[in-house]
């Protein structure tokens, strides 16, 4: 319960520790655990003191179920740039009322940040995640190396979604509805296929987003459309994907089967 001294102790939160801009890193940002409503109190002079009291970092907070093919590439992201966050496993389409709590549109993922503030959409908080790994970037500074990473991100999630439509309607449409979804899936497999040979864009180390985003939309496909026999077609692709299988991105996000 948040009775009136403690909110205001939080409200003096920034001036204990000194609060800085937007733009500081993770670390900047605490959060007080009271272990009782005796443990703070103002000396004479106004200042605070605690007991039975331990500050901590407040890590990011991902919301969605690595069920998500977009929730995962963001956790994959996060893990492979070393970056700490706590993870609620909501699913957007069973729990509607938890998933608006953090996006009006009830989608997953979000991102909690260490100061509440929330970003939702995956492409937007890769972006986000970029700024703060300058120094092996998700999406490269590089305008050419720029575009290549978004164009092949954005086909890896063109794979996501009609991934997503075949599986949930394919059986509901008309044959040549999902046909175009197929042709599209392996047309977007292909040219990632491509772009995963040796020395080409999804190559380079460490992982980019588009390369992230890739292995995902592979192993998304496998598990939602395993009447999909693709990987014969995309041998580079396949390769990169086993490849990366145990590594920790991948390994620590893959939902149960
Ligand atoms: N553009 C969004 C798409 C996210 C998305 O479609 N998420 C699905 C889960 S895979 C969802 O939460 N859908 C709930 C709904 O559409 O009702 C992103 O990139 O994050």
């Amino acid at each position: 319960m948040l009775n009136v001294a403690m909110a205001e102790v939080i409200s003096r939160l920034p001036r204990i520790f000194g609060a800085r801009s937007k733009s500081a890193s993770m670390s900047d940002f605490f959060m007080i655990d009271f272990i009782d409503d005796r443990s703070y109190s103002f000396n004479p002079t106004g200042r605070l003191e605690f007991r039975n009291a331990v500050a901590r970092r407040v890590p990011m907070k991902l919301i969605g179920t690595y069920l998500s093919p977009y929730a995962r590439r963001v956790a994959a992201a996060l893990i492979s740039r070393g970056l700490p966050f706590e993870h609620e496993a909501v699913n957007g389409y069973r729990e509607f009322e938890i998933a608006s709590r953090y996006n009006p549109v009830a989608k997953v993922p979000s991102l909690v940040l260490d100061d509440g503030e929330i970003l939702i959409d995956s492409t937007a908080i890769l972006d986000y995640l970029n700024e703060l790994t300058p120094s092996a970037p998700l999406i490269p500074a590089g305008s050419r190396a720029r575009r290549t990473t978004l164009k092949l991100a954005a086909i890896g999630y063109g794979v996501y979604e009609q991934a997503a439509n075949l599986s949930f309607r394919g059986r509901d449409v008309a044959a040549t509805e999902a046909g175009r979804w197929k042709a599209q899936i392996l047309g977007g497999l292909r040219a990632l296929d491509e772009a995963a040979r040796d020395g080409g864009p999804l190559r380079a180390t460490p992982l980019d987003a588009a390369a992230i985003t890739a292995i995902v939309a592979v192993e998304y496909l496998a598990r939602t459309n395993p009447d999909l026999e693709t990987l014969p077609a995309i041998p580079a692709l396949a390769e990169l994907v086993a490849e990366y299988r145990d590594a920790p991105p991948f390994a620590l996000t893959r939902a149960a089967a």
